[in-house]
């Protein structure tokens, strides 16, 4: 179980009722369909499960933690209730941003006796700062990640569908250890790569056509995220160009990154970089984002972003340019802010590729 004072410090409620499953898997540290985790004031807390997990949740009964089983018979929120009741919680925080308006109906209804406070924002703040073995296990993941790029750079080729090389890139990073994928992969070759989120298609690789490639494993529960853009052939005079303005911003945002600065600072960053080149207009998203089970957690580095990146947090520096019927070109960088600097987690070259 994760410690829990750090949420009770910022949200000043009794409990907090979990029911989500990602909240629930980042608490537990397992994954599980079903359980109502009730957090409570000094760590101790009560994990409400059906027979499928009982034995699972044996794993956090050794903890310390109350394990209470309930079969088709019993309500969990008849459970939820008694627990309420025995360690005499008045307000209860719950998962805004999570649950359905149906799942909150019910609750609102049926547990009567507390009063319920959204808390979703705290517990995204208390995730955006990661145990050790939290960056254990995304280091992981992008290692992997790094390592099936370098496996795809030998097999690109012309003639070779933009599926292809998706279908490719997720093979070497399950081989490579990857549990599942961050997100859907993106693969935008040619004309495709001015749509920063392109999904890929049967599209025919062609000479000269750069290939966006935007890719995660993950690891533990845990995503990592890269983008690198190669050409398969010379690229035109524009794209070549493009490629260097987008790897001079990146280069600046993350040279100039530091532990405590503000989100939009990162983004002005490499802003600056496009739009003193001219291409202001074709930088059509964020700077970056932070990941974690999810894989856009906060803090983010947007334009208006306030929020300030701190130590054991991560961001992601990824500006791209995007010229409808020219292409477009997006380098993603994964970083580790710590106190005494930043940490760049990609390792794959960055340099302009032409295959
Ligand atoms: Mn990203």
């Amino acid at each position: 179980m994760k410690n829990t004072d750090k949420l009770f410090e910022l949200s000043k409620v009794d409990a907090v009722l979990v029911v989500s499953e990602k909240n629930r898997m980042y608490f537990t540290g397992f994954a599980s369909t079903f359980g109502f985790l009730v957090l409570l004031k000094g760590n101790r807390n009560v994990f409400i499960t059906d027979p499928r997990y009982f034995e699972m949740a044996q794993v956090l009964a050794k903890e310390g933690v109350d394990v209470v089983q309930i079969d088709n018979g019993t309500s969990a929120t008849d459970a939820l209730i008694e627990v309420f009741q025995k360690h005499d919680v008045k307000t209860v925080g719950y998962e805004d941003n999570e649950l359905t308006v149906q799942e909150f109906g019910d609750f609102k209804r049926k547990l009567t006796g507390v009063k319920l406070v959204p808390v979703g924002d705290d517990i995204c703040r208390v995730r955006s700062f990661k145990t050790e073995t939290e960056i254990a296990y995304i280091k992981k993941a992008q290692s992997i990640t790094d390592i099936a790029f370098s496996e795809i750079l030998k097999v690109l080729k012309p003639g070779m569908s933009e599926r292809d090389v998706q279908v490719e890139l997720e093979y070497q990073m399950a081989k490579n250890g990857a549990e599942g994928l961050a997100f859907d992969t993106i693969i935008a070759s040619g004309v495709n790569s001015s749509k920063p989120h392109a999904h890929p298609t049967d599209k025919i690789i062609e000479l000269g056509d750069p290939v966006t490639m935007d890719f995660g494993a993950r690891y533990h529960g845990y995503c990592s995220d890269m983008t690198r853009t190669v050409f398969v052939g010379q690229p035109s005079e524009e794209l070549h160009k493009i490629y260097n303005v987008v790897l001079l911003a990146q280069t600046m945002g993350i040279n100039n990154a530091y532990c405590g600065m503000a989100g939009r600072e990162l983004d002005s960053f490499c802003r600056e970089v496009i739009k003193s080149n001219g291409y202001e207009k074709f930088f059509v998203h964020s700077t970056g984002h932070s990941l974690g089970i999810d894989i856009h957690e906060t803090p983010s580095a947007s334009a208006r972003s306030t929020d300030e990146l701190q130590a054991k947090q991560f961001i992601t520096c990824e500006p791209g340019i995007y010229v409808p019927g020219v292409g477009g070109v997006r380098i993603e960088d994964l970083l580790l802010i710590e106190e005494d600097g930043i940490t760049d987690l990609t390792t794959s070259e960055k340099t302009i590729i032409i295959i």
